[in-house]
């Protein structure tokens, strides 16, 4: 996929006027989780522990000190939550593998009784006639390679994580057609190597240190993430080499949407050209194989290290895009500069989620999928994550009326279904997430779910939301 700068149509054939808030037929409706924030189960048969586990351990690092030891129970509790995605309809499950289940040492022999687990989750979905979408990893990654390799640092680790993610082909291929390689690389690179300072308005930043919470330089930091993106081509040659035919492979990735103060081809360019720049060392390295020239101008002596060799498995074609849609990265208007477009700072008042940096705009799955096709020419795009977090309390009558969640929901499906009705090809949206579950370093207290969950007793309660998610899959269309 090359990057060509051009408009998309917008009288696509077969597209629906907007006034019916439908969606395209056969569109995945899914909903995501990932292993270390449900599964629990931390130590059983056989799974080594993972560089959250080492983190979570340490105290003062996740919020009240919680960790997912336990967490959602969903390692003994799958089949209810099972039950409940089937009971709000939904049609497609995201959920992340433990690499450290199946390889406790990271490489070498595998664990029967990790990789049985999945085996019976995925047996339960498609008894369910839910489609199995499989991370292969959601930052998870086994301690002894951090130990050993330094993770990241080296690329002896994405050459593991290749193996790994050829093994998981080989032995679920013949039910599961979908992988997503790795799930948002700045957020385990950048979040995880140096620490990142979130814009949350107002002049205002929100800090993130999450594991294996290393403080690198600049130089040492763009050298892991090549490291990721070469896992992730690497893995793409992997899955494709030992899965079934037909297998379709893609990533996970938070791409930084820019979006334009106004819907005029100038600013449109602008937040393009923005976009592409913005995700220069992930999202673009991986759909156009070679790193911007401006990236490697800014970076300097910084840059990372490659290979022509590595950039061409970097881009290795994919069947899908994958993009986890939040917030938008900034506001962005035209310019008459060589950049060819200005940052417009984020007001200090601007709606927010209770996430301390989820900056609300619905925008977003507009602008998000809309770009994707329009800077790249992607064929097939996938909302892999969108969902926000809210005080939810279970009322004296044992619902949960959570409207701010409704009202998210709503709005960000609209937007979505803007972008649809424009020819966007969007093939499945997966809300973030099925169930209230360990928000990383927030901890339990950041509810994103369909579902609430008690922690205590592990009682799952669907809220208001959960049926205006079922309504909307009933009708495939905003509810
Ligand atoms: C994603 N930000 O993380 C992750 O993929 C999920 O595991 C997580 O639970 C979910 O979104 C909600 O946070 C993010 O700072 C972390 O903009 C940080 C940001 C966005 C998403």
């Amino acid at each position: 996929m090359k990057a060509k700068h051009q408009l998309i149509r917008r009288d696509v054939t077969g597209s629906q006027p907007s006034n019916t808030r439908t969606f395209p037929k056969g569109l995945f409706w899914g909903v995501a989780t990932s292993a270390y924030q449900i599964e629990g189960a931390w130590n059983e048969d056989g799974k080594g522990p993972s560089i959250w586990d080492t983190f979570a351990h340490t105290p003062g690092k996740i919020k009240n000190n919680d960790n997912g030891d336990v967490a959602n129970d969903h390692y003994h509790r799958y089949k209810e939550d099972v039950a409940l995605m089937k009971d709000i309809g939904a049609t497609a499950y995201r959920f992340s593998i433990s690499w450290p289940r199946i390889f406790p040492q990271g490489t070498g022999q595998p664990n029967a009784k990790g990789l049985d687990f999945y085996n019976r989750l995925v047996d339960e979905l498609r008894v369910n006639s839910i489609e199995p979408f499989a991370t292969l990893y959601h930052w998870d990654l086994p301690q002894v390679l951090q130990d050993k390799y330094g993770g990241w640092q080296s690329k002896d680790t994405a050459k593991a994580f290749a193996d790994y993610a050829g093994y998981v082909a080989d032995q679920l291929g013949d039910r599961v057609r979908h992988y997503f390689t790795l799930n948002e690389f700045r957020s385990f690179t950048d979040y995880g190597h140096q620490g990142m300072k979130v814009d949350i308005g107002g002049g205002k930043t929100y800090q993130v240190l999450l594991a294996p919470a290393l403080v690198l330089s600049n130089g040492e930091l763009n050298q892991v993430r090549h490291h990721a993106v070469l896992a992730h081509g690497l893995a793409v040659q992997a899955i494709r080499a030992r899965g079934r035919r037909g297998t379709k492979v893609g990533f996970a990735d938070n791409a930084e949407v820019a979006v334009p103060i106004a819907d005029t081809p100038a600013h449109v360019k602008a937040a393009e050209t923005a976009t592409r720049e913005f995700n220069a060392p992930f999202l673009t390295v991986m759909l156009e194989g070679r790193y911007t020239d401006t990236y490697l101008q800014n970076a300097g002596k910084d840059a990372p290290k490659f290979t022509e060799e590595e950039l061409k498995t970097i881009g290795s074609p994919l069947d899908f895009v994958g993009i986890n849609e939040y917030r938008p990265a900034q506001y962005v208007e035209a310019s008459g500069d060589r950049q060819g477009y200005r940052l417009i700072p984020i007001s200090g008042s601007h709606p927010k989620m209770k996430s301390g940096w989820h900056i609300l705009d619905p925008e977003v799955l507009y602008w998000g999928p809309r770009q994707v096709q329009s800077i790249w020419g992607a064929k097939s795009i996938f909302i892999t994550e969108n969902g926000g977090a809210a005080d939810d309390v279970v009322a004296d009558d044992g619902r949960v009326y959570d409207t701010d969640r409704l009202m998210f929901l709503r709005a960000m499906l609209g937007q979505l279904q803007r972008a649809t009705t424009d020819g966007v090809p969007v093939k499945g949206y997966f809300y973030w997430s099925s169930q209230d579950n360990l928000e990383w370093n927030a901890g339990f207290g950041n509810r994103f779910g369909l579902v609430y969950v008690d922690f205590k007793t592990q009682k799952r309660t669907p809220k208001l939301s959960a049926s205006f998610y079922r309504e909307t899959i009933r009708r495939n269309a905003v509810a």
